[in-house]
């Protein structure tokens, strides 16, 4: 376990994380009509949506009248492909990004300058609720380009005053010399590529002395994955949470407490609703996070659907910021795998894996269906040291596996040990599903 340093616990760009709650609701009270007002005023689905719904903007007298209002989906962003979102012309429309998603039109995101400079300070504090500052050496490993992890942490560690490195993703043998060469403090990547990363850096005998923080996001990771990334290198793992269609990374994030991620609240107002109802739900209550920008002209979002299931966590943080957190993500609603009736989610199988010694991070799913019924295996990868051993022993790691699957899913799967290497190492997001029941 990293030890976590006290003294870096606070940084002047943080103090709007620590505003009383209640000049924080008016803000958020004023932006939000803003907000609605110009999304009604200049997106023409959004005014045919709340006409259908029957509301205005002059509806919106409380933070909660918002739930009276329609939700947008990402498919809302692809069938206005390219420009029918946009809330500001052309002119003002300072950088554009956009993901190519799962097949279709493009998802585009448009900031102007305004918009990008809201971006930027909100990774500002997201970075120092890590606990980075100046002098920090910050390795940048999300991808840049059109994606939005790689250019918003980079423009938010460079105004923290720190030293950026824009990596990007790719090419790890020359990622390990810079890791080495650099001095790099801190890493920003998805945490199945800093996996991914140390492995590589092991076999060329390369240490990064000096990394002691690892900020991770992109993808969802179990606590059992930050417990071994630590207990494996010593560094201290957070988790930054964020969307392209609300801006990039920098939604939310951990801080020292390390226990549910702090919305930035002056940024996108959050609401859990139920799945299925669209209703909204209490605190404490899992369900989908749905979010709201706050500070942006060209592209306001309203109540976009993440797919992304969590809980508010009511109870105030031990760190003092008075921004309200929500549990870490593990899963998504349309990650769900049905198998056999039961839903199983990817992070599931991650977290039943790491419970048992002797395994690696690396595994995945492979759904086929034999006659007429649905099987699951999961090839696990297992050390050098494992797979050399007796039979026996891999027969032993085996069974223990397959128990501990079978305790978290309820369900039986059948495990195959697989040996180092042999599972594909994705370069961004990892992918863990191989669903031949639909090829
Ligand atoms: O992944 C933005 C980002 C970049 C966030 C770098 C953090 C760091 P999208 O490509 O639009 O944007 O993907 C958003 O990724 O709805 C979640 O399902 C998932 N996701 C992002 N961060 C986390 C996280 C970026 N920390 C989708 N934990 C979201 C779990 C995450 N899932």
């Amino acid at each position: 376990m990293p030890t976590l340093d006290p003294s870096r616990r606070f940084h002047p760009a943080s103090a709007p994380d620590y505003v009383p709650v209640e000049p924080l609701r008016g803000l958020q009270l004023e932006r939000l009509k803003r907000t609605v007002r110009r999304a009604h005023d200049r997106v023409p689905l959004f005014r045919s949506r709340c006409a259908e719904r029957g509301v205005s903007p002059d509806d919106l007298a409380t933070l909660e009248d918002l739930a009276r209002f329609p939700f947008s989906v990402g498919t809302d962003l692809r069938d206005a492909y390219p420009f029918g979102l946009l809330a500001s012309p052309m002119e003002e429309v300072a950088r554009l990004h956009a993901s190519t998603g799962s097949g279709g039109n493009p998802t585009v995101v448009a900031y102007t300058r305004s918009d990008l400079e809201a971006w930027t300070q909100a990774l500002v504090r997201c970075l120092a609720s890590c606990g980075l500052g100046p002098g920090e050496v910050v390795h940048n490993a999300f991808g840049y380009g059109l994606l939005t992890g790689g250019l918003g942490t980079h423009y938010g560690a460079e105004a923290l005053g720190a030293t950026v490195i824009p990596v990007s993703g790719g090419n790890t043998d020359r990622q390990i010399a810079i890791l080495r060469d650099f001095g790099v403090t801190a890493i920003c990547c998805t945490p199945s590529y800093f996996v991914h990363v140390v492995e590589r850096a092991r076999e060329l005998g390369a240490d990064f002395s000096r990394l002691r923080t690892g900020i991770f996001g992109a993808e969802p990771w179990s606590e059992a994955m930050r417990r071994r990334i630590e207990a494996d290198t010593g560094i201290a793992a957070f988790d930054l949470y964020g969307v392209s269609e609300v801006a990039g990374p920098g939604v939310a994030v951990e801080c020292f407490a390390r226990s549910g991620l702090h919305v930035l609240e002056d940024h996108v107002y959050p609401e859990i609703v139920d799945p299925a109802s669209g209703e909204v739900l209490p605190d404490g209550v899992e369900g989908e996070l749905v979010l709201t920008t706050l500070s942006r002209d060209a592209m306001p979002m309203i109540r976009y659907r993440t797919r992304d299931l969590t809980a508010m966590v009511p109870e105030p943080c031990a760190c003092g910021r008075t921004l309200r957190r929500i549990r870490r993500i593990a899963r998504r609603s349309d990650d769900v795998l049905i198998v056999r009736g039961v839903s199983v989610f990817p992070g599931q199988v991650e977290a039943a894996i790491l419970a048992v010694e002797g395994t690696l991070p690396h595994f995945q799913i492979v759904l086929r269906r034999e006659k007429g019924l649905d099987e699951m295996e999961v090839r696990v990868e297992v050390t050098p040291a494992v797979f050399s051993d007796q039979i026996g022993s891999l027969e032993a790691l085996r069974q223990k596996l397959a128990q501990s699957l079978e305790h978290r899913l309820g369900l039986r799967a059948r495990v195959s040990l697989v040996g180092p290497r042999t599972l594909q190492r994705s370069e961004g997001r990892a992918q863990r599903v191989l669903d031949e029941r639909k090829m």
